[in-house]
């Protein structure tokens, strides 16, 4: 599907995460890999949906599909497995050309053990339940219990051992989710006489050396923290032997997804009530890095629609220990723009949640109606990055990438290209005449009020950049401190990727430079070459 997937002669390396310089690859088949992913609903995981799955991803243009494969589903019977459903989803990614993300809903599914079979989550007594500060037992499953750790992780290794068998060779299945959203909604922590005793010891040396802490307790270190601190570690400690025991068999590329905290530092956000205390949220990274070495990144749910909000979380995400991938984001159109910002964010990709033609759509966080409609935003800003996937993926890892969407309120943006070149991306000033030639305020698209504007960069030599975007007007400049001098283009060429060579189809100049450059919903590829005349 991706223009340079290579000829694959013998068994493909095995997917995994590169890091340099701060930059993160995923690496597919030996390459970098950009994740243009779409996630099914929850309840999509059964064959007799898959064909209306297919369809949505197809029509998204996405070359990932984020699937579940519930406990409940492999291991309804204790110990005796069932893999069909794998079988038949494998077969099927790979009829489609499409690469998997396989979320395991295990002991935590939202913070639920709703998809764990009926031998486990009937059975209090072996699987004990977390107990809330009143001693009231919660729904969601206590991290401290050996017999569930062991369950799980018996059913997650039974699972990795037979993706090793039947996709050890193609490696289908690139990256692996083990639980949902883990943590505890209704309590900050488990409050069971074991976890209380856990609880009074010492906080683990590891972590009072990674933040610089003195000994104590949890209260004595964290204390109006102890709490959700003390359960993100229990929580990040019982999926990192999950992990641990999966990578054993079959080392694929882990993460964990996070139930979305406020990203607003300022405000006060209750842990177990605003959202699921002890998952990687983002004021808990730290911990879960200590805890749960064998996962590769930690990853956010964005169901924040607000232009800053959205950027505040990518922000907390974004470290140079933690490759950025969205989990999920809602299925709304407002939120495809921001393709532009998390890929020019060096991102191994994004991955929208709810995408299949099953009839159902988690509005309000995802899209009123569902149905092709729904898609297009999507696929739209997707048919931008597919065509130059790979290219657009090494060029993240080796080089530099920008990328900004159109704000809430469609001011404009300034990229700072270094120390030579700067750039700047205006929405919707053209209206006020900035070319009125170009766009008179009537001949505005219709549903324009709705920001959609983003432009994507990628450096490709001291003066040349790969262009992209939609709905926005792209002007180039020198940087402040050049003085003496400014900027021209010396080509723009209009181009795609053949196999991994650009070919290019025109030449830009004239009035489709004159004025910036202007993209509409037409999907381009530009290549810039950028020159200047000395004053
Ligand atoms: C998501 C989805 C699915 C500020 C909800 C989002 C998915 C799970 N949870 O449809 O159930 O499996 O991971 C939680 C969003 C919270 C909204 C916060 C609004």
């Amino acid at each position: 599907q991706t223009s340079a997937a290579p000829v694959r002669t013998a068994p493909s390396p095995l997917p995994h995460i590169v890091h340099k310089n701060g930059k993160f690859a995923l690496m597919v088949d030996g390459a970098p890999y950009l994740i243009l992913g779409g996630q099914a609903n929850n309840s999509s995981n059964y064959v007799d949906v898959l064909p209306s799955v297919w369809s949505a991803i197809r029509d998204m243009k996405a070359n990932t599909l984020a699937m579940p494969v519930a406990w409940e589903q492999i291991e309804p019977e204790e110990g005796k497995f069932d893999f069909k459903w794998v079988d038949e989803l494998i077969r099927q990614a790979r009829q489609n050309d499409v690469r998997l993300c396989l979320l395991w809903f295990g002991t935590w599914k939202n913070t639920n053990p709703n998809y764990t079979p009926a031998w486990v989550k009937l059975d209090n007594r072996r699987f004990p339940r977390l107990i809330k500060k009143d001693g009231k037992t919660s729904n969601a499953l206590s991290p401290h219990a050996k017999t569930t750790l062991n369950a799980d992780i018996a059913a997650y290794s039974a699972l990795m051992k037979h993706l090793k068998e039947v996709d050890g060779q193609r490696h289908t299945v690139i990256l692996m989710q083990p639980e949902n959203e883990p943590g505890v909604f209704g309590s900050v922590r488990d409050y069971s006489p074991t976890a209380n005793a856990l609880f009074q010891q010492p906080v683990p040396q590891a972590l009072l050396t990674r933040l610089n802490k003195q000994p104590g307790t949890w209260e004595q270190v964290f204390g109006a923290d102890a709490d959700e601190f003390f359960h993100a570690w229990s929580i990040a400690s019982y999926i990192d032997q999950v992990a641990a025991a999966g990578k054993a068999i079959y080392p694929l590329p882990t993460y964990v997804n996070a139930s979305p905290r406020d990203p607003d530092t300022t405000k006060k956000s209750v842990p177990g009530l605003f959202y699921g205390s002890g998952g990687p949220t983002w004021n808990v990274i730290d911990i879960y890095k200590v805890a749960a070495p064998h996962i590769d990144f930690l990853s956010p749910d964005i169901y924040v629609p607000e232009s800053d909000a959205y950027e505040a979380q990518l922000k907390h995400y974004r470290r140079p220990d933690n490759a950025l991938y969205i989990a999920e984001s809602g299925s709304k159109d407002i939120y495809a723009r921001y393709i532009f910002t998390v890929l020019g964010q060096g991102a191994i990709g994004f991955d929208p949640f709810g995408f299949d033609y099953t009839g159902y759509s988690n509005y309000p966080l995802g899209a009123k109606d569902w149905g092709p409609e729904a898609v297009k935003p999507f696929s739209r800003v997707y048919s931008l990055f597919a065509p130059m996937a790979r290219e657009w993926a090494r060029l993240s890892f080796e080089s530099e990438v920008y990328g900004v969407s159109e704000p809430d309120d469609h001011s404009a943006q300034d990229i700072d290209l270094g120390p030579v070149w700067a750039a700047k991306v205006s929405y919707r000033q053209w209206e006020m005449g900035e070319a009125y030639w170009l766009r008179k305020k009537d001949d505005l698209p219709k549903g324009s009020d709705v920001p959609g504007g983003g432009v994507a960069l990628a450096k490709l030599s001291a003066n040349e950049y790969l262009v992209t975007g939609q709905n926005a007007r792209l002007t180039f400049s020198v940087s402040k401190n050049v003085k003496d001098r400014a900027a021209i283009f010396e080509r723009v060429e209009e181009g795609r990727f053949v196999n991994g060579k650009w070919v290019m189809s025109r030449v830009w100049n004239g009035d489709q430079t004159d004025y910036g450059l202007n993209f509409t919903n037409r999907p381009v590829i530009l290549k810039v070459k950028l020159g200047a005349y000395i004053f």
